[in-house]
């Protein structure tokens, strides 16, 4: 997508006249009005005044499909961006777009949720302005029990995203959370509807800790949250975020497609950070063992005092940080 010559004009933020723009640009002052009214149905503030001209305001505070659009050339996620200032959970908000017929690739963004979801129903803090809340209505042709692997996929599209803008190497904790020097700086929530065999669709959630400081998580998250802009001690761009992000999730979603969960297997353990480990597990048959990675369903292979076993779902506790003989 190119940019709008008039938004580019603008980006200094300074005052131009319409008729400075009209000249520079090489168009009508007509047209620059034009340019202007789509811009601020775009969500673009853009403030007018008699005498001054044009001023645009806190363009890069907020997250615009236009400005994501810049950073993504879309291959197989070519649906369009809807961004909300304010929504109760992205997930919730793609699953309706969804059950309308909304393209596979669409994708719900926002500032700020007032009712992020969790997994188990847990929520997600989504202070505003600040971080990512991203959702992807994925329409593959899969059985509702290979949905899990889309979960390990989209956490290796977020940790592709991390280390392409921040240089961090983020770690993979089986199987939802991408982690950042131990703490969580990523969740992903992916949901589904399914009639018998079939699925329907599915909504991939995507929250990252972008721009989040110490302050902004309530206090009983504070030692295990952290954000990239806390990682590296600056602001993160988050609609270059955004952008390298679904261009991530585009390309191992292609390639989960193409040769199943065991062309991307291989990316997942190269940012898998459990092997070796001693872990618990919880939330199924409880055990504890040793991580030996994941197999080509994606299930997490524990080394147990009775064998190597597989699990499917449950809540993993590391018991030890250094690997076990
Ligand atoms: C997850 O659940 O990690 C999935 C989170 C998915 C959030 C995205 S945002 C866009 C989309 N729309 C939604 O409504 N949801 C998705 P779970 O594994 O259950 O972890 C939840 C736990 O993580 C909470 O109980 C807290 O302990 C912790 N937590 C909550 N908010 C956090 C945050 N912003 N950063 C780090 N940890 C957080």
């Amino acid at each position: 997508m190119t940019r709008d010559p008039v938004l580019s004009a603008l980006a200094g933020g300074d005052w131009r006249s319409g008729e400075a723009l009209a000249a520079d640009l090489g168009v009508t002052r007509a047209a620059v009005w034009k340019s202007i009214e789509r811009l601020r149905r775009d969500g673009y503030e853009i403030e007018a005044e008699a005498g001054r001209g044009y001023r645009l305001v806190r363009a890069t505070e907020r997250l615009l499909p236009a400005e994501i659009a810049r950073h993504f050339r879309p291959r197989r996620l070519a649906g369009a961006i809807v961004h909300r200032d304010e929504v109760d959970s992205t997930n919730r908000l793609a699953i309706e777009l969804a059950r309308e017929g909304a393209p596979e690739g669409t994708a719900v963004v926002a500032e700020r949720q007032t009712a992020g979801r969790g997994r188990l129903g847990r929520t997600w803090e989504s202070p505003a302005r600040l971080n990512l809340y991203l959702s992807v209505i994925l329409r593959p042709e899969l059985s509702p029990v290979e949905v899990p692997r889309l979960t390990l996929a989209a956490a290796v599209a977020v940790a592709d995203a991390i280390a392409a803008t921040t240089g961090l190497r983020p770690e993979i904790k089986w199987p939802n959370d991408v982690l950042l020097g131990g703490r969580k700086a990523c969740g992903i929530l992916t949901e589904l509807e399914a009639e018998a065999e079939r699925v329907r669709f599915v909504v991939v959630g995507i929250g990252v800790n972008l721009n989040a400081l110490p302050d902004d998580f309530p206090p009983e998250l504070r030692a295990k949250a952290t954000s990239l802009a806390m990682e590296i001690g600056r602001p993160v761009d988050r609609a270059a975020f955004a952008g390298a992000l679904l261009g991530a999730l585009d390309e191992v979603y292609g390639e989960m497609l193409r040769g199943g969960f065991a062309a991307v297997r291989e990316r997942y353990e190269a940012w898998h950070g459990l092997p070796g480990r001693v872990v618990s597990v919880e939330g199924g048959p409880r055990l504890e063992g040793v991580v030996r990675g994941i197999d080509d369903e994606g299930a997490l292979l524990v080394e147990t005092a009775d064998g190597v076993r597989r699990v499917l779902s449950g809540e993993v506790t590391l018991r030890s940080t250094y690997p076990a003989s």
